[in-house]
């Protein structure tokens, strides 16, 4: 069943967290001055404090809170945390100065490094994948209409099960990942399955939290997709599905109306979508 063959949210955890502990090395990360960090850390210190006298927040709360922290850090959660609560905050700040496709959060499951795939191809899958044949076919240009052959459209996604190779023990490494090279007009068709919606593992601390708040804890179906072309900023985003489960509640908050996309039946038990990417020069 499902449950059986779950990952441990600890599970997950360490892989994410070592997975961005390797990126660290080589992405962005900032080496700020210190009257920045100051200003920073006191609005978020200021917030923290506002709360507590809001709330008339106890010890035993303020206890609760510690233990809570301490075991998000035990459990490996910080990546599934930051990207689930607080990553979209940065990137919607960020979007403010980005042309082209609209972009949405990485989140914790980004892998680098997949296999290099033809502009028409099939991700790699298992024998008995299971799921709705998808494919989501389209080009990558600049702003200004200029197809571009040989980018690169990075994609990654959950299986029919909701679980991402990587962080799940029964699915094998490089599981419906790749790295689609686009062909001399810039283009790509890409054969995949309909992933499902993904549920935030309920066995950590991040689950706690969202079952002691009464929340829910799931993302609607949806396609990792980063986008990079030589001399080009490079676009992460998602894409999801027309009247999909969750579309208007994503614990992640991190759906936007133009990357909907509404795949239709090819007429063969495919569904079929376009979806066209823009990138602006760097
Ligand atoms: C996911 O699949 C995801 O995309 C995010 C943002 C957080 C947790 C799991
Ligand atoms: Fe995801």
């Amino acid at each position: 069943t499902a449950t059986q063959e779950s990952p441990t949210a600890a599970d997950s955890g360490a892989n994410a967290s070592q997975s961005f502990k390797a990126m660290a090395s080589t992405q962005d990360v900032a080496d700020t001055p210190p009257e920045r960090v100051a200003a920073i850390v006191t609005s978020v210190l200021k917030g923290v404090h506002d709360a507590i006298a809001e709330h008339d927040v106890t010890y035993a709360e303020f206890n609760a809170a510690k233990a809570w922290l301490m075991s998000v850090g035990e459990g490996g959660e910080w990546p599934l945390f930051m990207d689930v609560f607080v990553e979209h905050a940065v990137e919607e700040q960020v979007a403010k100065s980005q042309h082209g496709t609209k972009g949405s959060i990485l989140g914790p499951y980004y892998l680098p490094g997949q296999t290099r795939l033809d502009a028409t191809c099939r991700l790699p899958r298992r024998d008995d994948e299971q799921g709705t044949p998808l494919v989501l076919e389209g080009q990558v240009r600049d702003v200004d209409g200029t197809p571009m052959p040989g980018a690169e459209v990075d994609i990654w996604h959950a299986d029919a099960d909701g679980y991402y190779s990587g962080f799940a023990p029964h699915v094998p490494d490089g599981n419906l990942r790749g790295v689609v090279v686009t062909d001399d007009e810039g283009r790509f068709a890409i054969e995949t399955i309909q992933p499902a919606p993904y549920q935030i593992p309920h066995d950590g601390p991040t689950g706690q939290l969202i079952e002691a708040s009464g929340w829910h804890p799931w993302r609607p179906a949806h396609l990792h997709i980063q986008v990079r072309a030589e001399g080009h900023r490079p676009i992460t985003t998602q894409l999801y599905f027309a009247g999909g489960e969750y579309l208007d509640s994503d614990v992640a908050e991190a759906t936007k109306p133009e990357l909907v996309i509404d795949p239709q039946d090819d007429g063969t038990g495919t569904r079929r979508s376009t979806y066209d990417f823009e990138l602006e020069p760097e």
